[in-house]
């Protein structure tokens, strides 16, 4: 396993004064990240991530005082739509009330349970589940963004962490989280490590002390899945990245 955390001042590029500038106030302080990051063996550092956190709070509707959600894509309630391009986009938030609503440019999404075979054969060789046996992605794009609700309600939300697991991290600095806060402000990006074993897991998550997160854009590898597509490890031009656990800090109801 390869673990590394590390405290950071989110988004901040941080650059010495040329001697000759005029002396200025200094601008507001950046809130601090924890950045947990992980590949090869990372369920140790998932379960640290996850005990920061809290317990985990499941489909419970309404606002919980603390804790965690979690996203498996495993449950039976995703049957319906599972390995199909239409996979609702509210459906962790209306029919299990996990306060987790996605966007995304492409043209859906996808729950999987076939490690995506179904659209690329050679797939199978690439991807494995965290959590079996289902796993994510967005359909026509490598990019998607998830925002907050207080769960089961339109109620807009924020977090105070945000951690996933990707499968198959080919590619260094490009699988990445951006975080937003609600003025639409980025918290900072923050990559993925490339996987380094048969398992082929990557794991980053960031927390604050306070729950500052609006808005998370998963940017996966440097390709969307297709038929035609084949991955940079298999002959291909492009990283195919899917992502498993998806977990995040209770959503709060933003001010
Ligand atoms: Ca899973
Ligand atoms: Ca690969
Ligand atoms: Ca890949």
């Amino acid at each position: 396993m390869r673990t590394m955390i590390w405290l950071g001042l989110a988004g901040a590029a941080v650059m010495a004064a040329c001697n000759d500038d005029p002396v200025t106030a200094p601008g507001p302080v950046p809130p601090l990240a924890t950045v947990f990051s992980a590949t090869g063996t990372i369920g140790g550092t998932v379960n640290q991530f996850r005990a920061i956190l809290g317990p985990v709070n499941g489909g419970i509707a309404g606002e919980q005082p603390a804790g965690r959600r979690e996203i498996n894509w495993d449950g039976a309630a995703a049957i319906p739509f599972n390995n199909r391009n239409d996979f609702p986009a509210d459906f962790f938030n209306t029919t299990v009330k996990a306060g987790a609503v996605f966007t995304t440019p492409g043209t859906g999404f996808r729950n999987d349970s076939t490690l995506f075979s179904e659209i690329n054969p050679d797939y199978a060789a690439q991807f494995l589940f965290f959590t079996p046996f289902e796993m994510f992605a967005p359909i026509g794009s490598n990019q998607l963004d998830q925002s907050f609700r207080v769960a089961g309600q339109p109620t807009p939300a924020l977090v105070r962490g945000f951690g996933i697991v990707f499968s198959d991290v080919d590619l260094p600095g490009k699988t990445t989280i951006q975080l937003f806060a609600q003025d639409g402000s980025s918290l900072g990006t923050y990559s993925a490590p490339v996987r380094s074993d048969e398992g082929g897991f990557s794991f980053v998550g960031v927390t604050f002390a306070d729950a500052i997160i609006a808005r998370v854009r998963i940017t996966l590898g440097t390709g969307a899945l297709g038929a035609g597509v084949a991955d940079i490890s298999a002959g291909g031009t492009v990283d195919l990245v899917v992502l498993d656990n998806v977990m995040y800090g209770e959503p709060h109801k933003a001010p």
